[in-house]
């Protein structure tokens, strides 16, 4: 708590050795009438969560942290809020150690094709009544890559880096980064995340396929729209595609 220098995000702390997922036990409290950034945090996870209920492992020595946060942004917001998560993680590496992270559209964060962190944002009840948003945030820190299954491309910083680091200050430095994006949001300058995410996004630009169901739709990755859509270019037509409903892979098959 002593390297931290929030006004709300992590100011309490909701702490335990091991949880089934940290979104879960932050959802649980929002009902209770947890405070806007009340941070859950586990050294373990037994059911961590990603999109689309697909599994998130979660060893000791990973960052298992989501944050309550009741704003002022409406629904249409929320997926700019996990957009600002993957800016401040981003930010945040580049500042403690100079690590050129990639954001794969549109929550991934990647380091040389490897997944090293990902974010899961969930409503709770009617965003337009109780305005929460429970935003989930695994990083993979200190373990080898051995403890993660081999069967799709991930590291973690102690294999970037070569040695372990220190989980509650990376925390802090996240927290921070992210309140300062949130500020930023809710005084409508959205112009400036937008440009930040712009600048890691991989394959922006290229040549890339959006599947969508069984559809396999290919264009050009123009950008982000002003509400975290992801923007294609098809023949002179431009496509907008939600983070909810489709996946995102390069045509010269690197992602
Ligand atoms: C995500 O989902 O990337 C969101 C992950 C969010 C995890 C945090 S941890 C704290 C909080 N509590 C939770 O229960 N969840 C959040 P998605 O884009 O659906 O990616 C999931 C896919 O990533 C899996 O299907 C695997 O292929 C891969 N994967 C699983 N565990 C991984 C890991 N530790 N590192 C890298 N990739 C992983």
């Amino acid at each position: 708590k002593q390297a931290l220098s929030t006004q709300a995000l992590g100011r309490v702390v909701d702490f335990s050795d091991e949880l089934s997922s940290t979104n879960d036990r932050a959802k649980e409290l929002a009902r209770q009438g947890a405070i806007h950034g009340l941070t859950v945090l586990a050294c373990r996870q037994q059911a961590g969560r990603g999109r689309l209920q697909r599994q998130w492992e979660s060893p000791a020595g990973g960052l298992w942290m989501s944050v309550v946060l009741r704003p002022n942004l409406s629904l249409a917001d929320a997926s700019k809020i996990t957009l600002a998560a993957s800016v401040a993680i981003v930010d945040t590496l580049q500042e403690l150690f100079e690590l050129p992270i990639g954001i794969k559209w549109p929550n991934d964060l990647v380091h040389k094709g490897q997944k090293l962190a990902g974010i899961l944002g969930e409503v709770v009840g009617e965003w337009n009544t109780v305005q929460t948003l429970i935003l989930g945030m695994g990083v993979n820190v200190n373990f080898p890559r051995e403890q993660l299954n081999n069967t799709f491309p991930a590291t973690t910083l102690q294999e970037i880096l070569g040695f372990d680091i220190d989980l509650n200050l990376l925390a802090a430095k996240i927290l921070e980064n992210l309140e300062k994006e949130l500020i930023c949001l809710e005084e409508k300058k959205f112009d400036e995340l937008k440009s930040k995410w712009t600048k890691r996004a991989i394959g922006l630009g290229e040549g890339v396929r959006i599947l969508r169901g069984e559809d396999v739709i290919e264009g050009t990755f123009k950008g982000i729209s002003i509400d975290g859509a992801l923007i294609l270019e098809t023949g002179n037509k431009e496509i907008t595609f939600s983070a909810g409903e489709v996946k995102l892979r390069s045509k010269k098959g690197y992602f």
